[in-house]
């Protein structure tokens, strides 16, 4: 391992209430790239609003907060002009499968190399615990006082029926397993989507730690065909591991060579020019 997990860390302190699932998650991206001997200076992670958008405040390499569901534009962009740099982007089942959905359809069907981590914990937890486009059906909240009467958006389900290269389901209450997912997902060619059973532990009384502790099975194996993936989909309780993974070509740009590829100090200059 080329260097220090501490590198991998800023200094900041996460504001996270003690125990949210939102920890493991970032602990678990640190020590991939660790493992993986991918320096912090050579990754970026990009994430959406919400608690888990908070994510790249914490993170030691380079971070990017964007607006509400716009992270994967702006990773996509970065994979796009910078195929040396590992990009993660990251975000809460709000900010990815509510206001951020139509990106993530497209990121999917131009499979850029982004490793994209959902932590899904089926409320919008920052806004204080609102039913989410995850949150089951009879879920109550502010906002579904009677009962959540919409029937809740399966990710894995859409992200796979646009056409996904790589999909992964994982619980925050399992870190080892975790790091090991998002290794598989950043050395995936191509688009990888990570969803991930994260626990808002103030809001959502349903679906906590030990409600996913009961409700998870580990899938050892991606699915082999279209039939066994819909059918492990079909499956409660929920499989978690890398659950399809198919290689597909990746974007036409950086597959031709025509991403950009001058060093950082070069676009720099490049820009202050441009901008001059
Ligand atoms: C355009 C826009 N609409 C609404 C909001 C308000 N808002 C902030 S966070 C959030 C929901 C976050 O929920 P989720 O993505 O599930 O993340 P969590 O906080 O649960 O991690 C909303 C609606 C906003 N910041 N910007
Ligand atoms: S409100 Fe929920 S999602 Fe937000 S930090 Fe607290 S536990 Fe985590």
């Amino acid at each position: 391992m080329a260097t220090d997990l501490k590198l991998y860390e800023n200094g900041n302190r996460p504001t996270w209430c003690p125990g949210c699932g939102d920890y493991a998650v970032l602990k678990a991206i640190q020590r991939a790239l660790h493992e993986l001997g991918i320096p912090p200076e050579q990754a970026v992670l990009v994430s959406g609003i919400g608690c888990s958008g908070k994510i790249s405040h914490y993170f030691g390499g380079y971070g990017i907060h964007t607006t509400h569901g716009r992270a994967l534009p702006v990773a996509q962009g970065i994979a796009a002009s910078r195929p040396d740099v590992t990009v993660i982007a990251a975000g809460g089942d709000g900010d990815g499968y509510g206001i951020g959905v139509g990106h993530l359809v497209h990121a999917v069907r131009r499979n850029l190399p982004v490793t994209y981590i959902v932590m899904d914990n089926g409320v919008y937890g920052n806004t204080k615990g609102q039913t989410s486009p995850t949150s089951p059906v009879g879920y109550r909240s502010s906002t579904s006082p009677h009962g959540n009467a919409d029937e809740p958006i399966h990710p894995l389900r859409l992200a796979w029926s646009a056409g996904a290269g790589f999909i992964a389901q994982g619980f925050s209450g399992d870190i080892r397993h975790l790091v090991n997912l998002i290794r598989e997902a950043i050395t995936h060619p191509g688009f990888a989507l990570v969803n991930v059973f994260s626990p808002c532990v103030v809001f959502n009384k349903v679906n906590g730690y030990e409600f996913y502790r009961q409700s998870v099975f580990y899938q050892e194996t991606p699915a082999e065909s279209d039939e066994a993936f819909v059918r492990l989909l079909a499956h409660h309780p929920f499989p978690i591991g890398v659950l399809w993974q198919r290689n597909r070509p990746v974007a036409a740009r950086v597959e031709a060579g025509l991403a950009d590829t001058r060093p950082a100090a070069d676009l720099r200059a490049w820009l202050r020019r441009t901008l001059a």
